[in-house]
């Protein structure tokens, strides 16, 4: 018998955008703590469990989560309270049967997710063990290959292009120091770049740059100059992954590129996209299509899908029943997997291992609203998903992701493991 849980706690906190968030502390019965802060994604699925905000236009743009603070201290905590915190299934099946909807929009996810997220650090902590032993059952040991953003793009940088998310995947690195080392060769060979050729400096919600572009193959041309002048061969060394997050390009009948000026049915796109893997060394598209558009999906799976990566986000939303389907339908390989999209712990573990079962690729990520809470580095290593993504290499709730884990890596010592570009084998 585990402890017991004694107390939940919730508090308003700010995330990376400024936007109001929740944040929750579960104390136990021997006084041991563990606190839980929920991430806010822009552009959010559809199928994505519900976020609870108070809508008061009064008070913080209708943003607020006071309700979220109250389902939390006054609904959830009687239920959990003095139950087993090492039983993390039956806190999270408590919640979901108090919430009791499809979508958790009764208590809201950000509410069960604090509180899961919570309970789990509580627990590791009472075990007086990391966070990733609790969670990976003291068996996993596998450092993350990173997928860093190099140029932000889509919502969150106002449109300065369509394309959300411009990434580097250090494939030549063979440990995690080694892998961040690449990286910030990168990143700051391209900020010197901007620099050298006037342009914008500032830094987007995830912390990669916005600089003006006239299209996306001069982003795609200038990232693999970059990759070039910080000494890697690109493609060999260095390849590029895209988040085109294209549910917020889609309008039902066809995709609009504001950048380019462009209207594109759903089969032009997927040309032009196996066009720019021809022509660039791209190795992973994570939602090439809109999440509705299901055809799209199978037509680009044939077209790609033992070639690349292909990441599934909006589409499968961290969501089991989603993702069976899509593996039934062959739309994809990989699957993102952010915790606040499906709202428990529990679900999470589930949606990574059932990923993992049928030979696809978890990819655990951050969202574009961020906190200083380094959860998911554990929820990495812990589940031995190979790869992470944080967004850029700067900004402190990004880099306190990152750095968490050169923290893990040193924790584990030889007993860490990084298999780097070998995670691909057999998928892609
Ligand atoms: C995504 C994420 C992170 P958001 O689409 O993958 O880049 O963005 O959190 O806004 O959904
Ligand atoms: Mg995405």
């Amino acid at each position: 018998m585990g402890e017991q849980i004694k107390q939940v706690q919730a508090l308003q906190i700010y995330d990376s955008r400024g936007n109001p968030t929740v944040e929750c502390t579960v104390r136990l019965a021997n006084g041991v703590v563990g606190t839980g802060l929920v991430p806010a994604g822009a552009s959010v699925g559809r199928h994505e469990a519900l976020e609870l905000r108070d809508g008061d236009p009064h008070r913080l743009m209708g943003k607020s989560v006071y309700n979220a603070l109250d389902n939390i201290e006054k609904i959830i905590a009687p239920a959990i309270r003095n139950l087993d915190v090492l039983d993390q299934k039956h806190v999270d099946q408590t919640m979901i049967d108090l919430d009791g909807t499809e979508n958790k929009a009764k208590l809201g996810a950000n509410a069960i997710l604090a509180v899961s997220m919570a309970t789990a650090s509580a627990a590791a902590a009472t075990k007086r063990i990391p966070l990733y032993d609790y969670l990976g059952d003291g068996v996993n040991r596998l450092l993350p290959l990173p997928q860093v953003q190099i140029f932000g793009g889509g919502a969150h940088s106002a449109w300065r292009t369509d394309v959300q998310d411009f990434l580097i995947i250090p494939l030549a690195a063979t440990t995690y120091t080694q892998a961040l080392e690449m990286i910030y060769n990168v990143y700051h060979t391209t900020a010197s770049w901007l620099k050298k050729n006037g342009n914008n400096y500032g830094v987007a919600d995830e912390g990669g740059f916005w600089p003006a572009f006239e299209n996306h193959h001069q982003v795609l041309q200038t990232m693999v100059k970059c990759i070039e002048q910080a000494g890697y061969r690109p493609g060999d060394e260095i390849a590029i992954a895209l988040d085109i997050a294209a549910s917020e390009l889609y309008d039902g009948k066809v995709y609009r590129l504001k950048l380019e000026n462009r209207t594109l049915t759903s089969s032009e796109l997927i040309r032009e996209l196996v066009q720019w893997c021809k022509d660039y060394p791209i190795i992973s598209l994570e939602d090439p299509l809109a999440d509705i558009d299901q055809l799209g999906w199978e037509a680009l799976y044939v077209e790609l899908g033992d070639q690349i990566q292909l990441i599934g986000d909006d589409l499968f939303t961290t969501n089991c029943k989603r993702i069976k389907q899509g593996v039934e339908q062959s739309l994809a390989n990989a699957v993102l997997v952010k915790p606040n999209q499906i709202g428990t712990v529990s679900e999470t573990l589930e949606a990574i291992r059932y990923t993992q079962q049928v030979g696809w690729l978890p990819v655990i990520s951050a969202r574009s609203g961020e906190t200083e809470d380094s959860f998911i580095a554990h929820l990495a290593v812990a589940t031995n998903s190979g790869q992470i993504k944080v967004g850029s290499f700067s900004r402190s709730e990004r880099m306190a992701k990152w750095n968490e884990l050169l923290r893990i890596e040193r924790c584990l010592k030889d007993r860490a493991k990084f298999v780097g570009k070998k995670i691909f084998q057999g998928v892609c």
